[in-house]
């Protein structure tokens, strides 16, 4: 039996990535942090199930014990300070979690001496920043250059997980993840966001119309369930390497208010343009989005749009999700929930 110590199990990829392992009989440890209140709801239906320990990525020597205590055959960090927006006020913790944090898995794997032990690290397509203005796909190889804090730290991480890999032969995948959603993705992300206002206005619940940012940014979103897939694969590839992870289209915020809204039988027509632009119910004429300059970024990213062709020639990865699906499962679930 493989034994797994998930970082971040309580987040969205962390609790999906648990319930594949326990699927596949590994015996799964988590790491999760004290809060002042519940924070395992993603992980309720399989509590009874894994081993979890009180921890912080900041904690140095916490991370090295319950390493010594766990001794996994694979460790997979998806523990970070995940919001783009949010990093941009909160820059020097950002780091202690997202960069810091790795190192100090890096450096407890080497201190204790179980190299054999496989590390992977969640890294980021935001690392690219603009790199491409959408004609052309992002891969492993293409320029770095991150336009917030997330995106710095995450090169930082980035660049440590290779480092760690060629200067001491540890196995450590880094895999560049693009946008990835779903039923338990957190409710500050703007897929989240929306999935939950089409649910409330449904039900006569909304009390404004949607606030939102920059309607025009286009993403390359899949399923959180076919990314864990995949960073399983590249865990179980006899070598270490870097994968990009994509479905290979990219679709603006403004589509997926759309579909959203089709989702509950209602068609939005937009009128007016920047911050003046709203959208309207065409068949009540009732704005029902509104956009609100407080959800923009010092900078965002246009583009995102990847090629996987190396995840998909060398693992057999491919999504099985559609983009269309996905905000469907998504406002679904808002509906049921
Ligand atoms: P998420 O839902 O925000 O989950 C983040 C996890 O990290 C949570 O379990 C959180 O614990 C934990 N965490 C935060 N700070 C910590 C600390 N100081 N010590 C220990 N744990 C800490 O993020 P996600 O969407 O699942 O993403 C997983 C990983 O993939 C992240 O590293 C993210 O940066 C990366 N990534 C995500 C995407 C995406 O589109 N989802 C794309 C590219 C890369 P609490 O539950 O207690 O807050
Ligand atoms: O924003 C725009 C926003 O916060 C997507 C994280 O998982 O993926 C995620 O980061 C786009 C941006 O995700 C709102 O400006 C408009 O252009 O859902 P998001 P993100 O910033 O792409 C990457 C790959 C990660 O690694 C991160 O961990 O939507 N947008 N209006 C908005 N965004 C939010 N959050 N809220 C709005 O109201």
């Amino acid at each position: 039996m493989k034994v797994a110590l998930i970082f971040g199990i309580t987040g969205q990829d962390g609790s999906t990535l648990a319930d594949l392992l326990l699927s596949k009989n590994y015996q799964v440890h988590g790491v999760i942090r004290r809060a002042s209140n519940f924070n395992t709801q993603r992980i309720d239906h399989i509590f009874d199930k894994v081993s979890l320990h009180y921890g912080d990525l900041t904690d140095a020597g916490n991370v090295m014990g319950i390493i010594q205590q766990v001794k996994p055959d694979e460790i997979y960090n998806f523990s970070a300070q995940s919001h783009v927006k949010v990093s941009c006020e909160l820059e020097n913790y950002t780091f202690q979690v997202n960069t810091i944090g790795l190192l100090n898995i890096l450096q407890a794997v080497r201190t204790l001496g179980v190299l054999k032990t496989k590390v992977y690290q969640a890294s980021t397509s935001e690392m690219f920043g603009n790199s491409t203005d959408g004609s052309h796909l992002l891969n492993e190889n293409s320029p770095l250059n991150p336009v917030s804090p997330y995106g710095i730290s995450k090169v930082a991480a980035h660049h440590l997980a290779n480092y760690y890999r060629d200067a001491y032969g540890m196995f450590v995948v880094s895999s560049i993840l693009m946008n990835h959603e779903g039923e338990r993705r957190g409710p500050t992300f703007v897929t989240q966001k929306i999935a939950n206002y089409v649910a409330q206005y449904k039900r006569g619940n909304a009390k404004a119309p949607l606030q939102i940012g920059n309607l025009n940014a286009k993403r390359d979103w899949s399923h959180a369930k076919d990314m864990v897939q995949g960073i399983w694969l590249m865990m179980q590839h006899d070598v270490a390497d870097n994968y990009l992870l994509a479905s290979g289209e990219e679709h603006s915020v403004r589509e997926f208010i759309e579909l959203a809204f089709n989702e509950i039988g209602v068609q939005v027509v937009w009128e007016g343009i920047g911050e003046q632009e709203i959208g309207l119910n065409t068949q009540t004429s009732e704005i029902i989005v509104q956009v609100n300059p407080k959800y923009y970024r010092p900078i965002d990213i246009e583009h995102l749009i990847g090629d996987s062709s190396k995840a998909r020639k060398v693992l057999g990865w491919k999504p099985t999700i559609t983009f269309q699906e996905l905000v469907s499962l998504m406002v679904k679930h808002q509906l049921l929930t």
